[in-house]
């Protein structure tokens, strides 16, 4: 999957080189292009702010550097004849599991950070296929939105983790119900006080299959009872 991301910050992106996503990008699995939005402004200041026309607080990013950077990044001979373009902001619809898993089936995905105030209305309309946000609170940016999507996406890519089932089994990717993960263990069997629950340790595998799902379904109803209903 080719990943296209158009930032002021592009320094936020460093970890893009760390743990599975490095691994990933090392890998070929993903080919991620970071691009300074500054590149595509005229001035010697590299203005990519103006103030918002009817008044009010801030600053709104300004269209032309984005209409040319949207149009040079999409123009580059890539996996496809256009990418999907995303746009990270609380105003958008929430991101989940099943977004991901769309977004993972795509060959090629461009994400426009916007900072401010948000990006001039206009480039929304003319260019984005998805306004999208993590959740009900404000980021400065879309910067770490868009980390948080392209690691939720590239762990889906086939190849990406080692063991072929561990995306399937998590939180949120079965096709019907929706469970929390049940706690897990590892050695010592005790700490402080704590033992792991005995059923782990009784090799039988029905039952430690029967507690797992009644612990999903006890930590759903008292953390999640959204997912349930
Ligand atoms: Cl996608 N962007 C920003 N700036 N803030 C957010 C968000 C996105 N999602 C939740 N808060």
């Amino acid at each position: 999957m080719r990943i296209d991301i158009v930032s002021i910050f592009v320094d936020y992106f460093a970890p893009l080189d760390l743990s599975l996503l490095g691994k990933a990008r090392a890998g070929g699995l993903i080919d991620v292009h970071l691009h300074d939005l500054r590149t595509w402004t005229d001035d010697v200041h590299r203005t990519v702010d103006d103030s918002p026309y009817g008044g009010g607080p801030g600053m709104v990013m300004r269209a032309e550097p984005w209409w040319a950077a949207l149009e040079a990044v999409t123009g580059e001979p890539g996996p496809a004849a256009r990418p999907r373009i995303v746009v990270p902001t609380p105003s958008g619809r929430r991101f989940d599991q099943k977004l991901a898993t769309e977004l993972a089936a795509e060959p090629w995905l461009v994400f426009c950070c916007g900072r401010y105030e948000g990006i001039d209305a206009r480039v929304i309309e003319a260019w984005a296929d998805d306004e999208v946000s993590l959740g009900d609170y404000v980021l400065a940016g879309g910067e770490v939105a868009t980390l948080v999507m392209v690691e939720a996406v590239t762990r889906l890519l086939p190849g990406v983790l080692g063991n072929a089932e561990s995306a399937r089994d998590d939180s949120f990717s079965g096709p019907g119900e929706q469970l929390l993960e049940p706690p897990v263990y590892t050695r010592p069997p005790e700490i402080a006080g704590r033992s792991v629950p005995p059923v782990l340790l009784s090799g039988d595998h029905g039952a430690i299959a029967r507690w797992r799902d009644e612990q999903s379904r006890l930590r759903t109803a008292e953390r999640r009872p959204d997912l349930l209903a």
